[in-house]
C-alpha cells in the first residue's frame, strides 16, 4: 500500500448514489443544479474529489450521458474538484446504461469489482452484477477514454478482479483502490476494524487505498482510515446519518466533520490537485 503524506488526506464526497431518496434524506441532490451547488459546498469545505450518480427529472437513476455532461459543466464552472462518475449505476441500468456516463469525459470513474446482491430497501434480492468479462470491457473503456478506475472492493474475494486487471496490464500505477465495507450488500464484509485491517493486508504493492464505510461505521472507519495513511470516503450516498437519530443536513456538513477530525489528527485535506499529483492524473 502506499501511504499518503502524513500530513495529508484525500477526501471523496459520494453525494447521491443509487438506492438512496429524498423521502429518506431530503438533502440528497438528485438534480445536475444540486449536485453541482452541493459538490462545491464540499468542495470549499475541503473534498478534492466528488463521486457522480445522475438522476433523471423523477429523481430516478440514469446513465444519460447528457445529464452526467450537465453534471460536469456544473461543477467545472465552480471548481476544480475531481470528477469521479459511477459505472455501478443501479439495479434499473443495463450493462451499457451503466457506462454511458464515461462519453462525458470524467477524470475517474469506479469500477465494481464482482456480484453481490442488494440486501434492503425497494431492490431487496437484486443482483449487482459485475462478471469479470463486464470488468474488463468497462476498463479497457475507461483506458481508451484515459479515465482512472476506482477499483471498488466488497470483499477479500475481490482481490482476485484486482489482481487480474493488473496481470493484464488494464490499471496503471498507482493502483486506486475503494474498500467499502458495510452491509448494503450480501457479499460485502461487515465495516469493522478487523475488518478494514484484513482487507488492507490484501493490497497490491502500489495501491493508494480509499475507504468506504457504509452507514453508522462511516465516522469510525474513515477515521482510522486517515490513521493508516488511506484516503476517505463520507456522503449520503453511503449514510445519510449524522449521528444515531439525526439525519444528515447535507454532503457538506459530512464532509467538514472529516475535516475537523484530520486536523485534530495534523492532516489538512488534499487539494484537488494535489489529489491529482498523488493519483497520477494530469493536474488542471
Ligand atoms: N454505493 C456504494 C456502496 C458505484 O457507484 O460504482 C458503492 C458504489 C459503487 O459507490
Ligand atoms: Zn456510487
Amino acid at each position: 500500500m502506499i501511504k499518503l503524506p502524513e500530513d495529508k488526506v484525500i477526501i471523496t464526497v459520494a453525494q447521491t448514489g443509487a438506492l438512496v431518496t429524498k423521502s429518506m434524506n431530503p438533502g440528497i441532490p438528485e438534480q445536475p443544479g444540486e449536485i453541482a451547488e452541493s459538490a462545491y459546498a464540499c468542495y470549499q469545505e475541503g473534498a478534492a474529489i466528488c463521486h457522480i450518480h445522475g438522476r433523471d427529472k423523477e429523481g430516478k437513476t440514469t446513465g444519460s450521458k447528457e445529464v452526467f455532461q450537465e453534471i460536469h459543466d456544473k461543477i467545472r464552472s465552480k471548481c476544480n474538484i475531481i470528477v469521479q462518475d459511477s459505472t455501478g449505476g443501479g439495479p434499473n441500468l443495463s450493462f451499457e446504461q451503466r457506462i454511458e456516463c464515461l462519453q462525458a469525459k470524467p477524470e475517474m470513474a469506479s469500477l465494481n469489482m464482482g456480484s453481490m446482491m442488494r440486501v434492503s430497501g425497494q431492490y431487496k434480492g437484486t443482483p449487482f452484477a459485475n462478471m469479470r468479462e463486464d470488468i474488463e470491457a468497462y476498463v479497457a473503456r475507461m483506458k481508451g477514454l484515459g479515465i482512472k478506475p476506482e477499483m471498488e472492493v466488497y470483499s477479500h474475494a475481490m482481490f482476485r478482479e484486482v489482481e487480474n486487471l493488473i496481470q493484464k496490464g488494464l490499471v496503471e500505477k498507482p493502483y486506486y483502490v475503494n474498500l467499502v465495507l458495510g452491509m448494503m450488500y450480501q457479499g460485502a464484509v461487515d465495516a469493522t476494524p478487523k475488518y478494514l485491517n484484513s482487507l488492507i493486508d490484501f493490497l497490491p504493492q502500489d495501491a493508494v487505498v480509499n475507504v468506504t464505510p457504509v452507514g453508522v461505521a462511516q465516522l469510525p472507519l474513515t477515521t482510522m482510515a486517515m490513521i493508516l495513511g488511506g484516503c476517505l470516503r463520507v456522503g449520503m450516498e453511503d449514510n445519510i446519518y449524522y449521528r444515531k437519530g439525526e439525519l444528515a443536513k447535507s454532503n457538506a456538513q459530512l464532509v467538514a466533520r472529516a475535516v475537523r477530525i484530520a486536523r485534530e489528527l495534523n492532516k489538512e485535506p488534499a487539494t484537488p490537485d494535489e489529489a491529482r499529483k498523488i493519483l497520477g492524473l494530469k493536474v488542471s
